[in-house]
């Protein structure tokens, strides 16, 4: 029975996104929490409807024995939805913290702008600038395994750098700059798109998150610094 429990248990989690990034990661661990805590509350609300309807089903026409309040038990089904919710709102403040922290020194650091209606990726260290085109996506090229801080911006409406398998997005607010720290532990492709109806052309702000070895990373910056 216990382990037909945990092979479910299991296979619910199967269910929550993994995050690609590590802030990702932390998230989706958050959601996996809930998912648990609510499978146990259901189980607990579910069994008990189950079990009074099947329990103290009308046998006769005479009346159960009738009752009045039950004290412990009400102070119990009282206190312990308060403390599930106070446990799920400490936890979700520090994996939001821990999501928002940045660090003081991150290995690269890429400005995005949202425009209407496409992005633009601009490393200030090396010059570089990538900008969506008419005709392709733009990739946001980072390192792997090192920290990158990204600074949102923009100057004409309210975009949202929105990558879904980092369970993350971020609002490009103008006149309000954004920024976030982004781990990507491996080394990957990722789709991005914009998450605030911003226009028109709203559907065609998407774009690409490429994760790269640093030595290829290394490589691309070189490559395209002496390009430009
Ligand atoms: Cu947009």
């Amino acid at each position: 029975m216990r382990r037909w429990a945990a092979v479910g248990l299991v296979g619910l989690s199967a269910c929550a996104p993994e995050g690609a990034s590590s802030q990702g990661q932390d998230i989706s661990d958050l959601y996996r929490v809930f998912v648990y805590v609510a499978i146990g509350v259901g189980a607990i609300v579910y069994g008990l409807i189950l079990w009074s309807a099947i329990r103290y089903r009308r046998r006769s026409d005479a009346l159960p024995k009738q009752t009045r309040a039950n004290v412990p038990l009400e102070i119990v089904y009282t206190a312990l939805p308060i403390l599930i919710v106070l446990g799920l709102f400490v936890l979700t403040f520090r994996v939001e913290r821990d999501v928002d922290r940045v660090a003081s020194e991150p290995a690269l650091v890429v400005n995005v702008s949202g425009f209407q209606w496409g992005w633009r990726f601009e490393y200030p260290e090396s010059g570089i600038s990538v900008v969506s085109t008419p005709s392709e996506y733009p990739t946001l090229v980072v390192p792997a395994g090192e920290t990158v801080r990204i600074n949102l911006s923009s100057n004409d409406v309210i975009h949202s750098f929105y990558v879904p398998d980092f369970l993350f997005k971020r609002d490009t607010v103008p006149g309000q700059p954004n920024r976030f720290d982004l781990l990507i532990p491996e080394p990957g492709r990722f789709r991005g798109a914009c998450a605030e109806f911003c226009g028109v052309d709203h559907g065609e702000m998407n774009f690409w998150v490429d994760a790269l070895p640093a030595t290829e990373f290394d490589a691309w910056i070189e490559e395209r610094a002496g390009a430009s």
